[in-house]
């Protein structure tokens, strides 16, 4: 039996969680961290992604999220999204945990998403916590807070700081109780995100993965599919669509 029907087969049983990367939204023109022509390979993500950057030099971190800001307000959910979105309206998966910032998923059409390290379309307040919703690239050099003229900051969790509770713990307990986790375009480099699919795993769940290349997941995963998310998820809803219908 080839991955892709092996993996329908597991996805069929429901109770399906999907845990994202930067992977799932490369075909939708939105650059990846690591790998060739990652963002990590232009900047250093000590210098951009943690608040000591954004500490010491504000206007150079926000033009970096400004100018990804303008990809992702330009972006289109890519069959990756779609087929996840299509899973959940079928009744097969409870949820979409991300690490993604680009909002991508719910553009999609998924309802229940988990956004773990906060999104690129939100900004807050750094002295009152007040946030703004960004449909736009924000004009100012240094955009500031509309409720006490603080300066805002962009609503995402950089490294070294902790990811929000609530969506931590959300994260945690549909790990925990999922029967299948698909675990697509991540890494699997940046904790305590990473650990999701190890917590799956403990409690029963069985781990489809779907990379370009092989993680450090790929030796546990159940089956691990490689190729791209795009190509590789619509024809994951096509089997299980002819595996439910029989
Ligand atoms: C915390 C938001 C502490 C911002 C991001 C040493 C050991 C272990 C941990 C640490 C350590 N030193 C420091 C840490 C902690 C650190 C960490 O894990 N560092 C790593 C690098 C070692 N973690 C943190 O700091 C976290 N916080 O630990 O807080 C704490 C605890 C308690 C109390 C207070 C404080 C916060 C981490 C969050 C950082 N924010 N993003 C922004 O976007 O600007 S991280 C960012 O990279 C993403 O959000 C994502 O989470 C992460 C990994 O990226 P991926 O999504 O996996 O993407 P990547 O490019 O790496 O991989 C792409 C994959 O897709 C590849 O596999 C590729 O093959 C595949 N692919 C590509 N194209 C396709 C595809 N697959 C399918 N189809 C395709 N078309
Ligand atoms: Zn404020």
């Amino acid at each position: 039996m080839n991955g892709i029907s092996l993996a329908a087969r597991l996805v069929a049983r429901g109770r399906v969680v999907a845990f994202t990367g930067a992977g799932v939204s490369a075909e939708s023109g939105i650059p990846t961290f690591r790998g060739r022509g990652g963002l990590w390979e232009r900047f250093k993500p000590e210098e951009l992604a943690t608040p000591e950057a954004f500490a010491r030099d504000p206007a150079r971190v926000w033009a970096w999220y400004k100018w990804r800001l303008s990809l992702v307000l330009s972006a289109k959910p890519n069959p990756a999204h779609l087929a996840l979105a299509e899973l959940e309206r079928m009744g097969l998966l409870t949820a979409v945990i991300t690490q993604n910032v680009d909002g991508l998923h719910q553009a999609a059409g998924s309802k229940r998403v988990v956004e773990l390290h906060g999104s690129l379309r939100r900004a807050r307040c750094t002295r009152c916590g007040f946030k703004v919703r960004l449909s736009r690239v924000p004009e100012e050099e240094l955009p500031r807070c509309p409720a006490c003229r603080g300066l805002l900051r962009p609503d995402v969790v950089w490294f070294g700081e902790s990811l929000p509770a609530d969506a931590w713990l959300e994260a945690v307990e549909l790990a925990s109780s999922c029967k299948c986790m698909l675990v697509i375009g991540t890494s699997c480099a940046v904790y305590p995100a990473a650990s999701l699919p190890l917590i799956a795993k403990r409690g029963g769940a069985a781990l489809v993965e779907v990379s370009l290349e092989a993680t450090p997941l790929t030796a546990i995963a159940d089956v691990s599919l490689r190729g791209r998310a795009g190509e590789l998820l619509p024809l994951l809803v096509d089997e299980v669509k002819r595996l439910i219908s029989r």
